[in-house]
């Protein structure tokens, strides 16, 4: 049995599809459709993941994992290389990916809901000051210094939103967004969700 992603075309799952390949680990992918909760397969998705949301991995063994961060963090311990190296790597993994997921994912909620235009142009900005941290912090090419890890993955979808969604990004912002955009695992993770 290989491991099983449940994802929406675009939606935060793609990190993981992102992750999935750069770790080389080989994976099948079920669609799920978050409006009826059922997925390609024929499954009912309320029956796999009774949070009713993406993305969900199942493991060789059967076993689920949930949560953005809880999948990514999971897929960088099958791959170190994806992780962070040194004495605090692990932790300063789990607070980057707290903060896409706590300060950037969910300030973006407004764009996938019927919202006033007030919440979404609050939400831009929250966005941007957030991206604004990270442009000022970034240690290298990726998040971390030289080395792609699973954070990166998870800003890159996050980065994807926010383009489409009038975020305005910095230039460092937009040259790394460019630079994810270059690699391999995420130009076949786009293809394989059908988008550009
Ligand atoms: N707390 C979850 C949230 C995941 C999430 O927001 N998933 C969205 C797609 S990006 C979703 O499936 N929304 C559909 C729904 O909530 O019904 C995580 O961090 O993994």
């Amino acid at each position: 049995m290989t491991m099983k992603l449940y994802y929406t075309p675009g939606a935060c799952s793609l990190a993981g599809r992102i992750a999935l390949h750069e770790a080389n680990i080989p994976a099948t992918f079920d669609k799920v459709d978050l409006k009826t909760k059922k997925t390609e397969e024929g499954a009912d998705f309320t029956a796999v993941n009774p949070k009713g949301y993406v993305p969900a991995l199942v493991l060789d063994g059967g076993e689920m994992v949930t949560e953005n961060i809880a999948v990514l963090s999971y897929i960088a311990d099958q791959s170190p290389s994806l992780g962070v190296s040194g004495p605090l790597g692990r932790t300063k993994l789990i607070e980057m990916l707290a903060f896409i997921s706590t300060e950037i994912h969910k300030a973006a909620k407004p764009f996938f809901k019927h919202a006033p235009d007030a919440d979404k142009a609050q939400a831009r900005e929250a966005i941007a000051n957030r991206l604004d941290f990270i442009a000022k912090n970034m240690r290298g090419p990726f998040l971390f210094g030289e080395a792609f890890s699973v954070a990166d993955a998870y800003l890159f979808v996050n980065l994807r939103w926010a383009r489409m969604f009038g975020v305005q990004l910095p230039a460092k912002i937009s040259d790394y967004f460019a630079r994810l955009m270059e690699r391999g695992a995420v130009r076949t993770a786009l293809a394989e969700e059908g988008l550009s």
